[in-house]
């Protein structure tokens, strides 16, 4: 019985969370894959939501808007993702923290 009220348990989480991701599942996704993202430069309109998704075997990236957020952000490993919603129209440069040569751009119009 308490076996039986722990694995309803466990399905409930298991539907909670499955509706979260479908409520955020408007989200743009920009793949990071090869060092690269993919598509380098995107253009949304505003109000989007963009996530990066980590697509790399082994890889860790970031997504750091060096203008907008002084220090550096968070690594994100294979499987993980980060968004950011952009409310303001605008040219938003950004690059991978630990690879410098990892650029992208999203334009909002
Ligand atoms: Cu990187």
């Amino acid at each position: 019985m308490r076996q039986l009220l722990i694995g309803l348990l466990l399905i409930g989480f298991a539907v909670t969370a499955q509706a979260g991701e479908d409520s955020s599942g408007s989200a743009v996704i920009v793949k990071i894959k090869d060092f690269k993202f993919h598509p380098e430069t995107i253009t949304v309109k505003k109000g989007t939501t963009i996530r990066w998704v980590n697509e790399e075997k082994r890889q860790y990236h970031s997504v750091w808007f060096e203008q907008l957020d002084k220090e550096e952000t968070d690594y994100f490993f294979p499987e993980e993702y980060t968004e950011k919603t952009f409310t303001k129209s605008g040219k938003y440069p950004y690059r991978c923290g630990p690879h410098e040569k990892m650029k992208g751009l999203v334009i909002v119009e």
